[in-house]
């Protein structure tokens, strides 16, 4: 009896989840894996995987794609340059915005999106939508209708001139997410403190991008996560906080969680690998480093992994938001900027799982499981994309990047696929490489060769998950019986 060969077997490697590494071979048929064992039955199609790790792809649950930013300006990635930049890096999956401005119809934002993404996208992609302008639309129908349709989480801003909300909308937006079970992104800075600073540095003549951090003091960081962490326990709606840099922000994190709270939160490399210093360089270079919030410190670097460690972080984003080193980018408002017109954001997506594996699991920090963890597991958990997304599971989508762990390379822009120009983390050397990426079983990578076609990737679909369930512990204002009978 001849049995149908699987489509391709991946031999010999050893397979990492976030729960165990054990050697195995790990069948495919179609686009999802079939198997998972030792000696599998031969494939039509095999890969040598001896000597390398067999990794879930990345999951990047913060990346901003072809949007138009909170300064309503385009950054220099397209959805084909920034996932082919992510496949590289050993991303398999990709959370971009689908960005509402004032006056913008959400449905209509997030089909633009679409049309976008499916254009250009070699990965697979969904999106977190913006919500800058809450109208009666956007709440009551625009919302209900884009949630069904698999648009479970909303990303809001607390600062930028154009997309900030005031705490009642924020408190609309909660509302809105908690009557749909969506989950709630959260940017969240002290606006009044950033704008206050920033003047007074621009008006003492403090012009250069080294004063981009001084006027975003961490208190602007902890107080806004104490702000956002008590709207969203008063309505018991769950919330993300992105992009944490500060040991202050990390402890009100913790603070939240053990309360009872649920408060997930997120960091990224550049809080982890880069500090303050690096924006203090002659002349404008340091505008390269200019991202809000800003880098920080080494004792916040600190902090910061050992929240991870903890479990108060569960996942690291790269923030990708790349302007090139020109007028159409950092200089867009002028050659000589002050600190204020300098776009922010840095290129990340293809660096960010190299340099956390170097750290995590060539220098041995965390380890390789809590590295699988944080980069695919828990943001498919969170944002509802597990077992599909992040496990190495039967049944999975063949979504994995097959890395090199001896492999040492430093890291440059020329090496990026991404369109910036430069890389922030340019002459690092790190060791462990991804060398073959596959999607859905198909071959993105392989060893420095793009595979896949613009348009290959596909959009998710996600509910939210437990993630987005409330507590059922709203404050007492909120039960008829103990407010006199009142329906908020
Ligand atoms: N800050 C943001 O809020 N978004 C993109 C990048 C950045 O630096
Ligand atoms: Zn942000
Ligand atoms: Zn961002």
């Amino acid at each position: 009896m001849s049995t149908k060969p699987y489509d391709l077997v991946l031999r010999g490697g050893t397979v990492a989840t976030s729960s165990a590494v054990f050697p195995a071979d790990v069948a495919i048929e179609g686009e999802t894996i079939a198997a998972v064992g030792r000696d599998l039955p031969p494939g039509a199609n095999e890969i040598d995987a001896r000597g390398k790790l067999v990794l879930p792809g990345g999951i990047d649950s913060h990346a901003h794609i072809e949007q138009v930013s909170a300064a309503g300006i385009l950054n220099a990635d397209t959805f084909e340059s920034a996932t082919v930049s992510a496949a590289f890096g050993g991303t398999t999956t990709v959370i971009s915005f689908a960005a509402q401005h004032i006056g913008l119809h959400l449905d209509e934002v997030v089909e633009a999106y679409h049309a976008l993404a499916r254009k250009g996208a070699v990965i697979d992609y969904a999106f977190h939508m913006i919500i800058a302008d809450p109208t009666e639309a956007t709440l009551k129908d625009h919302i209900p209708k884009l949630v069904k349709a698999g648009h479970a989480t909303i990303k809001v801003f607390m600062t930028y001139d154009r997309i900030k909300l005031d705490d009642m909308q924020l408190l609309d937006v909660l509302h809105a997410a908690r009557e749909n079970r969506a989950l709630v992104c959260v940017h969240a800075e002290n606006h009044a403190m950033i704008s206050w600073t920033g003047k007074r540095l621009l008006a003492g003549g403090y012009r250069a991008p080294r004063y981009h951090g001084i006027s975003h003091p961490r208190a602007c960081e902890a107080e806004a996560f104490n702000r956002v962490i008590a709207l969203a326990a008063f309505i018991d709606q769950p919330i993300m906080i992105f992009h944490v840099s500060s040991a202050q922000g990390a402890a009100r994190i913790r603070q939240a969680r053990g309360e009872g709270l649920k408060v997930f939160a997120e960091t990224c490399p550049q809080y982890l690998f880069l500090t303050a210093d690096d924006l203090d360089r002659p002349g404008l270079e340091g505008a390269k480093w200019i991202c809000s919030p800003p880098l920080r410190q080494p004792s916040d670097q600190e902090a910061l992994w050992q929240a991870l460690a903890l479990g108060d972080l569960q996942t690291v984003s790269s923030d990708h938001a790349p302007y090139r080193f020109d007028a159409s980018g950092k200089f867009l408002n002028g050659a000589d900027p002050d600190f204020k017109a300098i776009p922010n954001g840095l290129p990340g997506l293809e660096a960010r799982l190299p340099l956390l594996f170097d750290a995590m699991v060539s220098q041995g920090r965390l380890g390789l499981e809590k590295f699988v963890a944080l980069t695919a597991t828990e943001p498919a958990k969170i944002y509802g994309l597990h077992p599909r997304k992040g496990e190495i599971v039967i049944g999975a989508d063949a979504d994995i990047a097959i890395w090199d762990p001896k492999r040492e390379v430093t890291i440059s822009a020329a090496l990026m696929h991404d369109l910036a120009g430069y890389s922030p983390y340019e002459g690092r050397t790190v060791t462990g490489w991804p060398l073959t990426v596959l999607s859905r079983g198909r071959v993105v990578v392989d060893d420095g060769s793009l595979r896949a076609a613009p348009g290959s990737g596909r959009f998710l679909a996600r509910d939210a998950g437990a993630a987005a369930a409330p507590t059922g512990r709203r404050g007492p204002e909120f039960d008829p019986e103990q407010n006199f009978g009142a329906h908020i």
